[in-house]
């Protein structure tokens, strides 16, 4: 029996693609187009998420579960395990996969590649944006994984968000770290795939829509 994820190519959800590569968990990827809210099977993605956003995670028992840091962490539980509550690495793994949730995902890359977003607040975000990339690069200058040195649930955040952030214009190029870490990152099982097959389809549904790639609304002018 597998679970179901509601998903759009390169979108957060992307990073529970990678998550489930890793763990081994098997996932049916239902197609909920972010814009129009449809689902390529029919029906609403608001019937699922009140939200009508992706990640969201219909698991075979019929629970369905939202927010992209539970997902992740949910899909680590039901994998390799998450640390028990009295490690110190439980409460890191909760502090990274937050932080990619709050300062990197919600923080930097929604309102930078979304058209709808004006300059003022993109050269406000942008100008956050070094401090947000100088701590993560700080961090990983002596590490492979967010946590330890393991791959987490966190990790698989962090690669969707270093594919996804040049996209937005963020310089990656003078961190060194973050470029070794993304594509030691990258060369997991299947990761490569995942991102290669979720690229093409996202370009593709651009293309459909006469939608401008990501790339052109990042780097309007702020
Ligand atoms: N709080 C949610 C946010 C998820 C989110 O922003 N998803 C985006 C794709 S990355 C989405 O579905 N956007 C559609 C919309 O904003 O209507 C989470 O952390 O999972």
């Amino acid at each position: 029996m597998t679970h179901r994820l509601y998903h759009y190519p390169m979108a957060c959800s992307t990073a529970c693609r990678l998550a489930a590569a890793e763990f081994g968990i098997p996932l049916e990827i239902a197609r909920a187009d972010v814009f129009t809210k449809s689902l390529a099977g029919g029906g609403s993605l608001f019937a699922i998420n009140p939200l009508g956003l992706v990640a969201t995670l219909e698991c075979f028992d019929g629970q369905v579960l939202t927010e992209n840091t539970a997902i992740l962490l949910w899909l680590q539980a039901h994998g390799p395990g998450l640390p028990v509550i009295s490690d110190p690495d439980f409460f890191t793994l909760l502090r990274w996969t937050a932080f990619c949730a709050t300062e990197l995902h919600k923080g930097l890359l929604w309102p930078l590649l979304r058209g709808d977003v004006d300059g003022y607040h993109k050269a406000f975000v942008r100008d956050r944006a070094g401090s947000r990339l100088d701590l993560l690069e700080q961090h990983m200058s002596d590490r492979d994984g967010l946590v330890g040195a393991w791959v987490t649930a966190a990790d698989a955040y962090l690669a969707w968000f270093l594919v996804m952030a040049p996209l937005a214009g963020l310089d990656l190029a003078s961190r060194p770290a973050l470029l070794r870490v993304g594509e030691s990152l990258l060369a997991r099982p299947g990761w490569r795939a995942v991102i290669d097959d979720d690229m093409a389809a996202l370009r593709d549904d651009l293309a459909v829509k006469g939608a401008r790639p990501f790339a052109d609304r990042a780097t309007e002018p702020v």
